[in-house]
């Protein structure tokens, strides 16, 4: 990055403006440093595609020497008409209280001085977001009072004043910032995000929260990830939903949000440690939501890691020793999602395990469907064509969950040719078993749990039941 005498000391977020192509990144300045001042919020441009980015711009100018200005978020304004391609940013002044600025010439110039004030006191993790009638939201972790919470503003003159507090959500948890107290040390929070559906103006807010007061409480779940829906502009908002599906009292936490431009597919990634009867290692899981109208339809949860990871902090002295991974996004458009996480799967020359930031591109799902469904024993034969789409969707799910396609035994089978064989059966059921273990699930029981070449005759139920178990975890 171009820096300059500023720096840039982190908590990257980014947003794109569609119309001009415009990419925009802000980042807190260099806070590691005491020789420089920490009033300003660095936002760089690009205009190719993030190939090169321009030095960057104070987005909140006007305030004093001594203010330190922490945990940005920005976001533009996408949808046509009135307030298109106006820019937004949100951050924390220390010690003070969350501000809001805003850009109308594509991020030259930023206002008001000093910002616009949003809330006071124990409050961080700011969160803008853009509704498609211009509307701008702000969400934010509230610690002043008991029990905490997340809330938000609204405001309907493109971001000039906003509206009266609206409380989101309550928080079980009482930890600084919403912290879950997690095994190995490092830090976490309550904060939320925020997306609109584009299509028909609902919003969705995410977040994590512990299960106990203490969140360290013996025996408590620390860590659950909750989804909450307003249908009325954020007037009210629904009862929260549990999306990890895993069973455990294990740990999830920080979770990221994105929504199709379509308006018909959600996905909320975060980091699991379900797999780890430890309550230590460390995957990302991710779920999608099917959207209709304003009902959203959650799927089965998936492992999006390949490799479990151990907590690593403490390894740069620029940093804050408990810091890990903080600032996940997820982003759409109608063929994938698109999520970052900070992962430690590997190694350095210093450590064995050490941060990196990590991408996975993740096809939109499409819903099963299996020729002669439902099949009738005794009246519908097995065929060829019932194996084949098996093998295809155990494959996606398998691709899904982290873990590569399976190898088939005669991998062309020809319709009217080729006979269904014990073996067909047999290793789609080793080929699914792999999605259960990687979801952290009971594998599945199976009629003639051995099915024996040349003896067991392949029956309906031998398909019916792997097409339900496909079904279970999609
Ligand atoms: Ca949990
Ligand atoms: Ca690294």
């Amino acid at each position: 990055m171009p820096a300059d005498a500023s720096g840039n000391g982190g908590d990257p977020v980014l947003t794109r403006d569609n119309v001009s192509g415009t990419i925009y990144l802000s980042t807190v300045t260099n806070l590691s440093d005491p020789t420089i001042s920490h009033n300003r919020i660095q936002v760089f441009r690009s205009s190719n595609d993030g190939a090169t980015f321009t030095f960057p711009v104070n987005g909140a100018p006007g305030f004093a020497t001594g203010d330190v200005l922490d945990k940005p978020w920005i976001a533009v304004d996408n949808f046509s008409g009135t307030g298109q391609r106006n820019v937004y940013l949100v951050f924390l002044k220390a010690n003070s209280g969350i501000f809001l600025t805003r850009s109308t010439d594509g991020g030259v110039t930023w206002g008001p001085s000093g910002g616009t004030l949003i809330a006071l006191g124990t409050v961080q993790g700011a969160f803008v977001a853009i509704g498609p009638d211009h509307a701008v939201y702000v969400f934010w972790y509230e610690g002043s009072f008991s029990p905490r919470q997340i809330r938000m503003r609204k405001s309907t003159n493109l971001g000039v004043g906003f509206g009266p507090v609206i409380t989101v959500t309550s928080l079980v948890g009482t930890g600084a910032n919403g912290a879950l107290g997690l095994n190995g040390g490092f830090r976490t929070n309550s904060f939320p995000q925020a997306a609109f559906n584009p299509v028909n103006g609902n919003i969705y807010v995410i977040y994590n929260d512990c299960t106990a007061n203490p969140c360290t409480t013996t025996g408590a779940d620390r860590g659950n990830i909750f989804f909450r829906q307003s249908t009325d502009d954020g007037s009210t908002w629904s009862a929260a939903v549990k999306l990890n599906d895993d069973n455990t009292t294990r740990d999830q936490w920080q979770p990221a949000l994105a929504v199709t431009p379509d308006g018909s597919r959600l996905f909320v990634g975060w980091y699991d440690r379900r797999l780890d009867p430890a309550n230590s290692l460390i995957n990302t899981f991710g779920v999608f939501g099917t959207i209709s109208g304003s009902t959203v339809t959650f799927g089965s949860n998936f492992r999006i890691t390949t490799q479990s990871f151990p907590v690593a902090i403490g390894q740069d002295p620029g940093v804050l020793p408990d810091y890990m991974g903080d600032y996940d996004m997820a982003v759409a458009d109608n063929s994938f999602f698109y999520y970052t996480w900070g992962d430690n799967r590997g190694s350095n020359s210093f450590h064995a395990n050490q941060p990196d930031v990590r991408f996975k591109k993740i096809s939109m799902p499409v819903p099963f469907t299996f020729t002669d469904d439902p099949l009738t024993a005794q009246v519908t034969p097995v065929k060829a064509v019932h194996i084949t789409e098996l093998r295809d969707d155990v494959n996606t799910l398998r691709s899904r969950n982290g873990l590569g396609a399976f190898t088939y035994t005669d991998p062309t089978l020809t319709v009217g040719a080729t006979q269904v064989k014990a073996v067909h059966v047999t290793e789609l059921r080793t080929a699914l078993n792999g999605v259960y273990d990687a979801q952290g699930k009971a594998q599945p029981t199976y009629t003639d749990p051995t099915i024996t070449a040349a003896q067991t005759v392949i029956k309906k139920a031998h398909i019916a039941e792997i097409r339900s178990n496909v079904k279970a975890v999609e």
